[in-house]
């Protein structure tokens, strides 16, 4: 019989968590979490990145940057084409559909350089690409300069592509973190409904890369000859979590799935994420607009009985080597969004295992996501198995999920809501 109450005297007596969750003598407890609104009332809220002293920079799919200070005050830095009240402005940069500002990451080494990190979509290049964008933020956080496009190639699904499933902007990517491994930025990018891009050796859809602070590849990638060196793995859909396991710093992806197998994937340099739109590959033929992401019902309703008929989100077949995903989402798709490994002893059962944060809204005959599942990855990353968290708050649609400084989760909600989720 599960007995919390004794678990959790016993840990705290006897310290029995280890930071990757394994366990000596008697099980941790789980924890209960409770709730504080940080920030309300937001635009889309993408992603948030803290300094260790609590500050919170934050971003807003078609508003900018901004940073919210440990007073509480809340200062815009950095707005968007036709956003108010910012410090600055850049003219270029634009939202449509999922695509805008996005991830936001804080320089390891931000005590001496402040630099943070943006990836936005941009129409400096036509006929519009995502970028990542580099700031340097002054002494009082109120403002930014410098700004230095260290990433300009990442594909954007411009208007003008006028396929048919999901609109300009889709798949569209955006999570930028850090390793607290090497140090190096990694970004995650979307396929943009172009069956071309997830196995291309050169565009950047459907990839996660691992740059240095200046954009440039960091060493050790792995991809095969012939790929852009910035590229760490590829055959991605739309990743929008990436997250590294605490001791090992392994990272992992959280994806979504074409109305099936969201997927979590431990990455491992140079791997092959097995997606593969392009039409004529094996098992099938050719497909609307030369994208069988999809198939073989492009139009939905997804009916359980054919899901083994989908494309796969990792296709085996055509690629024997690809990575497979460690957990699947039982073969739905919910709209994985967010990921993070939490870790400290406050987090009790908890602590090293992977949060993951849903929003679907339920498209097509799938159930709805709105939640945060706890996984527990075995150490090959090859399988794990899934708790379903008891929010202490309504049930939301999950953007971006981020251990802060304090151990404590926090996360952004497309309701415009920034909360804190408190482990006891
Ligand atoms: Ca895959």
């Amino acid at each position: 019989m599960y007995r919390p109450m004794m678990g959790a005297l016993a840990c705290a007596l006897a310290a029995c968590a280890t930071p990757t969750g394994v366990t000596t003598g008697m099980q941790p407890a789980v924890p209960s979490l409770s709730h504080t609104v940080v920030l309300t009332k937001l635009d889309s809220p993408w992603d948030m990145a803290f300094l260790p002293d609590g500050t919170m920079f934050f971003t807003e799919k078609c508003q900018g940057l901004s940073v919210r200070h440990t007073n509480g005050t809340v200062v815009k830095l950095l707005g968007m084409k036709d956003a108010k009240g910012y410090a600055s402005i850049a003219n270029d940069l634009f939202c449509e559909g999922q695509a805008g500002m996005a991830g936001v990451a804080v320089d390891p080494n931000f005590a001496s350089n402040r630099f943070v990190y943006v990836y936005s979509s941009s129409s400096l290049t036509p006929p519009g690409t995502n970028r990542v964008i580099r700031l340097r933020v002054n002494d009082a956080l109120t403002a930014v300069s410098d700004r230095t496009d260290i990433v300009t190639d990442i594909p954007y699904k411009p208007r003008a592509s006028n396929h048919p499933f999901g609109g300009p902007g889709a798949h569209n990517g955006g999570r930028i973190r850090f390793s607290p491994g090497d140090g190096y930025l990694y970004v995650t990018t979307g396929d943009t409904h172009n069956g071309q891009v997830p196995q291309s050796p050169t565009l950047l859809g459907g990839k996660v890369l691992r740059i240095d602070r200046d954009g440039k590849a960091a060493p050790g990638n792995g991809a095969p000859a012939g790929f852009d060196p910035r590229i760490y793995t590829y055959g991605h859909r739309n990743p929008q979590g990436i997250t590294f396991r605490p001791g090992t710093h392994q990272p992992f992806t959280a994806e979504n799935g074409p109305w099936h197998s969201d997927e979590v994937t431990a990455l491992v340099p140079g791997g092959n994420a097995g997606w593969d739109p392009r039409p004529n590959m094996a098992g099938r033929g050719p497909c609307p607009d030369d994208y069988c992401g999809y198939s073989p019902n492009q139009m939905g309703p997804m009916d359980p009985k054919q899901r083994a008929a989908f494309m796969p989100m990792t296709d085996t077949r055509t690629y024997p080597n690809a990575m497979r995903p460690a957990w699947n989402n039982d073969g739905l798709s919910q709209g994985m969004f967010g990921a993070t490994f939490v870790s400290g002893a406050q987090w009790k059962a908890w602590n090293g295992r992977m949060l993951v944060g849903f929003g679907g809204i339920g498209i097509h005959g799938t159930p709805v996501g709105n939640r945060i599942d706890v996984l527990d990855i075995a150490p090959n990353g090859l399988s794990a198995t899934r708790t379903t968290v008891n929010l202490p708050m309504p049930a939301a649609r999950f953007r971006s999920l981020v251990q802060g400084p304090d151990g404590n989760l926090y996360v952004a909600t497309d309701e415009g809501t920034i909360s804190r989720l408190t482990p006891n």
